[in-house]
Formats: structure tokens, C-alpha cells, sequence
């Protein structure tokens, strides 16, 4: 980022806390299928491009776009689902918007940017102040120096093309929506500001309760105060020389659970401002093949889901989106989601831990990422950071998972130990998973032979009997799982269309899919040390993958809500089995 006066700062967390300032709204777009707003005829980056916002000075001036006669849409939002010609769109957009602002002494002004699949490069009056890779996770700019009194002019250039060193990669079982999607926030702080802080129930003793917290400068000897009313915390404390404060205290506490989802209000007091969180206390760990929540086994009575809006779809970036999905898992008898395939948006998050929904968040390592290279790896660990450091606070993520059915091989091996070796030293109180294959399955023994065991603390593995594999094989199946470890089923599932019926062995009916769960279901009463289940989905998703006329029609239909909100006869066969866990 050098040569940029504004620069990329570490990501702040619990934004929403900090009164930012909402530059969401109506943004300007322009559709730049060959990038001319960035590029010249001989493909170099140009100084002049869309992010100028150049106005004709004179009559004569040749200026050949022009933002503020250009269509709008609402940001946040994707593009997809706002232009019907976009549907199917993957390059270039650029969104621009004015915005007035007044400068204050003594503040300094992030800009936050919750998430732009996938590409981005963000300019401010006319000047590049950052840029950033990876469709799902936030990251903010200190963009003072370029902020000016009175009007300014925001300009991102978004960008979705898939490639084979991204992450995900080039094939993926979604809709690439592109553009940002996620709240565009301005924050004021001060010179010295609280970049993030921790706060966690020790995982062995549940009357600790860990502190940590972190300014953006180092500086000795800062005074922060931590208050917890309702449990009559309130410190005094002093930064160290890395400008961290660490404190363990001792009290007992109502701790946070599906049935209970207790959160305590608290407050962070620093130079002249206050961070106001609620944070839920709750310790998880493994044992043996258990999962201990609060010390006591949990089963994971769970569903996947994508960020996806409930009726109609598009991306799905608020609390009514993410409390419709949850209402329906619950329905179903969860405890437990999956947010699958990338992290999803923070309300959605937040959402599930006020309801007690414990959650698996993860990254987009998915299927065939490119094992070899270096930037790929560093794009991966990098969104994991993003991930881990928003929502470190979140007491119902209880899984970190680093990968997605990968192909077995050294670098895959290499990629993905190390991958999970910096989740451990970024956040070493929750358990990491990766959903993985099962390696071979013949003569209907499965056997996991997975050199990444030694890498996760949950083992966890998708499949597919009864849709990729004959349903018929299900009361056959031995499974083998050769490690102490806890086993989640990450994903199994088939598809059905909503109101089609017919026999259970005829495919897209209704009782093909309820026949399926009845036969793994059983099944699974076999496998050892299972500790649950995140079938595949809670409801059907758009996918380019999945183009069946008439039953398809680009969803994935393995939802067990149609993508009208109505029930297939699977749900049922679900809550049943959850209401006997
Ligand atoms: C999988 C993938 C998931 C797909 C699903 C399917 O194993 O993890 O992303 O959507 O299978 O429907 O085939």
C-alpha cells in the first residue's frame, strides 16, 4: 500500500459499536466489461480512470462516462439480484457516491468496508486509498488525509471474476453475487484508538474470565476501563509497553447456552470514548470424543445454511434476513448452524448468539484451490484473520473451519496444517475443523484416512449416501474413524423440488429426499463418537452448477425449505430425530 498517504489499518472490531457514520444508500454504478475505467488501450493503469469523476470543463472536453447520470442501487446489496441484466454478470462494476463530511481536529477517520466480493479497489476524491481481496470479510482504511470539509466523492471499483489462485477458486456450488455487500461505515476515533479487545470464559475454569485488549499504537501506561455491571466489574487498568492490557478475573457468571443465552452488557472506556458489547460467557472444549459446552456434552443438533435472503434470494446482510433462517432452524430443533461455505455478515452472527444458536464459521478454501502458491496461501490466511478478528467475541462460534472437502496431496497437507497451525495461534480457545472426504468406501466400509486428524480438534466429513451413492447401501455402511477425536457428519443431504411427489425412488420428489434422511439418519446411530450433524441445507440456494430445467432452474434443491419458505416432507423427518436427541 505504499505510496498511498491513507493506509490499510488493522481491522477494528465491533464496529457497530463505535458510532459510525452509514454511507449506505444509493451509490451510482457503472458496468465496465474491459475495465476502461481503470485501464488504458495498452492494458497499464491509468491516473484518469471512472475514479476521477471528471466533469467536462469546457464544451469541447471529451469525458465518456459520467457517474452522476448513471443508474443507482442500493449498497448494501449485490448487483445480481438489483439489475436483471447483472444476473449473471462477473467483472467489473464501478460505485460511486458523494457524501458530505465535516473534518474535526484530533479525529481520525477509518473508513470500514464490511465486504465486496471480490476484487476491490476503493478511492476517495479521485485518490486510490486502498484495496483488498476476498468477497466476505471486512477491512477499514484510515482515509483522514484524504477526507475533505464539505463534499466528498467514494468510488469502488468492484470486482468478481473468478480465477484459479483465488479463494474460493474457479467452480463452487454458489451464486458469485458480486458487489458490496456488506455496509459501507465511516468511523471517527481519536489518535489513539482501541483496535480490538477479548473477552472468554476459561475453558477449564468457569469462574475465570480472560481480558485482553489492544490499541492501535503502543504506548505504556494508557488508562482503560472494563465494566461489567451486572457482575460488578469495574476496572481500572493500565496499557504495557505494546499498548495491550491483559486481566484475568474471578467471578462466577450465568453462562451462555442454547437454552440460556445469556449475555452481559460491557463497557470499554478509553480516551473519551466508550465501546458498548454484549458478550455471552461459556467454555468449549473436546474430551475423548466428546464435545464439553460448559463442561457437560453437547450433541450439535445442526443445519448448513448460505447467506442467502430467505424468499427470492440475493445476499442476505441484516438481522431480519439472518432472524427469518434462524426461526426456521429452530423450528427444525437446532442448537447448532453451519455458515457455510465463508464468513458470513456480523448481524448474522450476532443474530444466532442472542437466540443460543451455536455456530461453525468458515473460510473459502474450497475444492480445488491452488495448493502451490503463495499468495493463494497468504489470501487464505488472510481472510481467516478477518474472520477471526471480527468476531473473536462471538461466544456461540464454537468451530473455526479452514477448508471445504479439499483433494488429498502434500501441498494440499502443507497448505492446510499451516492454515490451521496460525488459526490456533490467532485464537487457541475454540476448536478448528475442516469438513473433510471420507477416502474410500468400498465393500461399504468408509474409512477417514485424513493426514489433517492431527490439524483439527472435531473431524468432520461430508457425504453423500442415498444422492451421489445409492440410498440403498445405507443399512450396509460400517464406517471406520480411527481417531480419539469428536465426529460432526458436516454435510448430507439430496435434492428435492417443492410439491413434486411421487415414489421414494424416483429423484426430485419430495420422498426421494424424506426416504434419504430416513436411511442416513439410521445410519448414523452407527458412528462412533458422532457428536452431530449439519445436514445439506436449510433451504434451496442459486447455484450456476445446478441448470435441470424445471426442477432446477439454477437452485440447488437440497434445501429442506423450498426458496419460497415452504417445508418439504424431509424437514419433518429432521425434527423428529432432534426431538429425540
Ligand atoms: C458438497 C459441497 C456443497 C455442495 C453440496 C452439493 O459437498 O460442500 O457446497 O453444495 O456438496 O449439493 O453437492
Amino acid at each position: 500500500m505504499s505510496g498511498f498517504c491513507s493506509e490499510m489499518v488493522p481491522l477494528v472490531n465491533n464496529v457497530y459499536a463505535r458510532n459510525p457514520i452509514s454511507l449506505n444508500g444509493d451509490w451510482h454504478y457503472i458496468v465496465d466489461v474491459q475495465e476502461e475505467g481503470y485501464y488504458d488501450y495498452r492494458r497499464q493503469p491509468m491516473s484518469w480512470g471512472f475514479f476521477r469523476n471528471a466533469k467536462p470543463q469546457k464544451p469541447s472536453d471529451l469525458i465518456e462516462y459520467d457517474f452522476s447520470k448513471s443508474p443507482t442501487m442500493h449498497i448494501p446489496g449485490d448487483w445480481n439480484t438489483q439489475d436483471a441484466s447483472l444476473f449473471f454478470y462477473e467483472g467489473t462494476v464501478w460505485f460511486g457516491r458523494d457524501f458530505e463530511y465535516k473534518k474535526k481536529d484530533g479525529v481520525r477517520t477509518l473508513l470500514y468496508i464490511g465486504a465486496v466480493n471480490y476484487d476491490s479497489h476503493v478511492f476517495l476524491n479521485g485518490k486510490e486509498v486502498g484495496a483488498h481481496i476476498g468477497g466476505f470479510t471486512p477491512f477499514n482504511i484510515d482515509v483522514t488525509e484524504e477526507m475533505k470539509d464539505g463534499s466528498n466523492f467514494i468510488c469502488i471499483k468492484a470486482d468478481n471474476k473468478r480465477s484459479a489462485e483465488n479463494v474460493p477458486t474457479l467452480i463452487f456450488d454458489w451464486w458469485n453475487y458480486g458487489g458490496i455487500t456488506r455496509d459501507v461505515l465511516l468511523v471517527e476515533v481519536g489518535e489513539r484508538y482501541v483496535e480490538n479487545y477479548k473477552i472468554r470464559l476459561d475453558n477449564d475454569d468457569l469462574e475465570l474470565i480472560h481480558f485482553e485488549l489492544n490499541l492501535n499504537k503502543k504506548i505504556r501506561g494508557e488508562n482503560v476501563r472494563l465494566r461489567i455491571p451486572e457482575l460488578n466489574v469495574n476496572e481500572s487498568l493500565q496499557t504495557d509497553r505494546y499498548g495491550s492490557v491483559e486481566k484475568t478475573l474471578r467471578k462466577r457468571a450465568e453462562l451462555w447456552s442454547p437454552e440460556n443465552p445469556k449475555l452481559y452488557k460491557v463497557y470499554i472506556d478509553y480516551n473519551g470514548m466508550s465501546i458498548e458489547d454484549e458478550i455471552g460467557l461459556r467454555s468449549i472444549k473436546t474430551v475423548g470424543k466428546q464435545i464439553l459446552l460448559n463442561g457437560k456434552p453437547i450433541f450439535l443438533k445442526g443445519i448448513s445454511v448460505h447467506e442467502e435472503k430467505a424468499y427470492g434470494g440475493g445476499r442476505a446482510n441484516s438481522t431480519d434476513d439472518a432472524r427469518l433462517l434462524i426461526s426456521w432452524a429452530k423450528e427444525l430443533g437446532c442448537n447448532y448452524m453451519r455458515f457455510a461455505h465463508y464468513p458470513h455478515n456480523e448481524f448474522a452472527v450476532r443474530e444466532a448468539e442472542r437466540q443460543g444458536m451455536l455456530v461453525w464459521s468458515e473460510i473459502p478454501v474450497y475444492w480445488t484451490i491452488d495448493w502451490t502458491n503463495t499468495d493463494t496461501y497468504l489470501n487464505a490466511e488472510n481472510q481467516l484473520r478477518e474472520m477471526i478478528t471480527r468476531d473473536w467475541n462471538r461466544c456461540n462460534i464454537i468451530i473455526w473451519s479452514i477448508a471445504n472437502e479439499t483433494p488429498h496431496g502434500n501441498a494440499r497437507d502443507r497448505f492446510l496444517s499451516r492454515l490451521s497451525n496460525y488459526a490456533k495461534s490467532l485464537d487457541d480457545s475454540r476448536l478448528i475443523s475442516m469438513a473433510m472426504e471420507v477416502s474410500s468406501a468400498s465393500n461399504y466400509v468408509n474409512r477417514l484416512n485424513d493426514n489433517m486428524n492431527k490439524y483439527v480438534d472435531v473431524i468432520s466429513f461430508n457425504q453423500y449416501v442415498g444422492w451421489y451413492r445409492d440410498v440403498h447401501d445405507a443399512p450396509k455402511m460400517t464406517w471406520e474413524i480411527p481417531y480419539d477425536k469428536p465426529v460432526i457428519i458436516s454435510e448430507f443431504g439430496g435434492g428435492a423440488k417443492y410439491g413434486y411427489h411421487g415414489d421414494k425412488g424416483e429423484r426430485w420428489t419430495e420422498e426421494f429426499q424424506e426416504n434419504l434422511y430416513k436411511e442416513n439418519l439410521a445410519m448414523f446411530e452407527k458412528i462412533d463418537g458422532l457428536a452431530g450433524i449439519t445436514p445439506w441445507i436449510l433451504k434451496d440456494f442459486r447455484s450456476p452448477r445446478r441448470v435441470l430445467p424445471g426442477v432446477q432452474d439454477y437452485y440447488n434443491r437440497k434445501g429442506l425449505f423450498s426458496d419460497n419458505g415452504e417445508k418439504k416432507l424431509a424437514f419433518y423427518v429432521l425434527r423428529d430425530w432432534y426431538s429425540k436427541r
